[in-house]
């Protein structure tokens, strides 16, 4: 699956704007996703995981830099994230389905902030994006 020059277009213009709430967005990912999928909390039983938890925050921007990562070498997804996709596969071993989780809930909280960019051609364009950036971060585990 590779994105097109329009969805490329789309991605890297919106990260404009959701770097500079890079952190905010992380830690809403995160509260969305341990609230309505309570089972990913089984991967954080070392996290105090209490909606604006310093850790919670912490690991929010983590991963939301890590997905910038991605964005600045849109071309070359796969080697910007190559070192996660190893902690991620042999290391914490996350079952793949909690990255599709991950992604709709990422997915919500741009949507929720920036509403008016949030076309459905910018939906469709996060959503391939994302499940990009989930296969190459579950890509080792076969
Ligand atoms: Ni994930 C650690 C990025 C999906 C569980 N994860 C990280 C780190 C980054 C990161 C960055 C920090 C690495 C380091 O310290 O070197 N994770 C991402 C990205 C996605 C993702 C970009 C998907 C888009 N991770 C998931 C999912 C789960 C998950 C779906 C489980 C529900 N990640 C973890 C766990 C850690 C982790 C667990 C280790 C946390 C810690 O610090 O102990």
């Amino acid at each position: 699956m590779s994105l097109t020059k329009t969805e490329r277009a789309i991605i890297v213009s919106m990260w404009g704007k959701i770097s500079t709430q890079a952190d905010t967005i992380g830690t809403e990912t995160l509260e969305r996703l341990f609230l309505s999928y309570p089972q990913t909390k089984t991967y954080f039983p070392h996290f105090d995981l209490h909606a604006g938890s310093a850790q919670l925050r912490a690991h929010g921007s983590k991963v939301v830099a890590a997905v910038g990562d991605a964005v600045k070498s849109i071309d070359n997804i796969a080697g910007a994230l190559a070192r996660l996709s190893e902690l991620h596969a042999y290391v914490l071993r996350v079952d793949p389905v909690n990255f599709k989780l991950l992604s709709h809930c990422l997915l919500v909280t741009v949507a929720a902030r920036f509403p008016v960019d949030f076309t459905a051609e910018a939906h469709a364009a996060w959503d391939k994006f994302m499940s990009v950036v989930s296969s190459v971060l579950t890509e080792k585990y076969r």
